[in-house]
């Protein structure tokens, strides 16, 4: 495909922001798919014949970012494969989390229109995730696994918001409020930003 065929808009912010359940509404809504790299990890992870399967298991676990080689692969599959059945808009989820994905994507596949980041405080968070934790089955909801999540998102995901700040490519939804007005910011960055 060729790039100028597609748009991809980037949803940053912590773990347990809500980038998720707010990727569903714009599923639900308008004309997005949805990838999650770290739904495309864990499905790589389970699938039978993965030579990653233990390495992604580990990281994840650990709150570590898998090499950038795995996850864009997979999301570049992805792309394509909804490209083929005709689909041009794409929201990524939880990616770019490292610098040097944000750049290997951006030169290889396809540069971003924005990035919605979600701002949200840490106690939020935490409620939201153990929370989840009772029945996500989640290996990595669990107090221990939420702290170093939390660690590597300040020192190693909050460059990549920063960086595409830098380029005035963010907005900043605040995210601790019901999902319904999350959503009212998230719909309105949307229709200003692309229509
Ligand atoms: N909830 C949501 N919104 C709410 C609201 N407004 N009010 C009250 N409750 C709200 O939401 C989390 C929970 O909060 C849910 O129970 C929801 O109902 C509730 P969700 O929408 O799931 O939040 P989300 O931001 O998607 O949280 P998630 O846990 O998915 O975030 P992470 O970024 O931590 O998880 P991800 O799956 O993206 O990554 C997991 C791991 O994969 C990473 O830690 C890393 O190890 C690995 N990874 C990579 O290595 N590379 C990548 O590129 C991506 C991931
Ligand atoms: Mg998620």
């Amino acid at each position: 495909f060729s790039p100028k065929d597609v748009s991809v808009i980037f949803v940053l912010g912590g773990p347990g922001a809500g980038k998720g359940t707010q990727c569903a509404n714009l599923v639900r809504d308008h004309q997005f798919v949805h990838l999650s790299a770290g739904d495309l990890l864990r499905a790589e992870q389970n699938r039978e014949g993965s030579k990653y399967g233990d390495m992604i298991r580990h990281h994840i676990k650990e709150g570590k970012i898998v090499p950038q080689e795995v996850t864009v692969a997979l999301l570049k599959q992805a792309i394509r494969e909804n490209y083929d059945l005709g689909k041009k808009r794409f929201l990524v989820d939880g990616f770019p989390r490292k610098m040097d994905q944000a750049l290997t994507f951006e030169e290889q596949i396809v540069p971003s229109k924005f990035t919605l980041f979600f701002d949200c405080p840490e106690k939020v968070m935490l409620k939201r995730l153990v929370e989840r934790g009772k029945t996500s089955g989640r290996s990595d909801d669990n107090v221990e696994s939420i702290k170093k999540r939390f660690a590597t998102f300040i020192e190693t995901s909050m460059p990549v918001v920063n960086y595409f700040e830098s380029q005035d490519k963010v907005v900043t939804v605040s995210c601790d409020h019901t999902v319904e007005q999350v959503y009212d910011q998230v719909k309105a960055a949307v229709k200003d930003k692309i229509g």
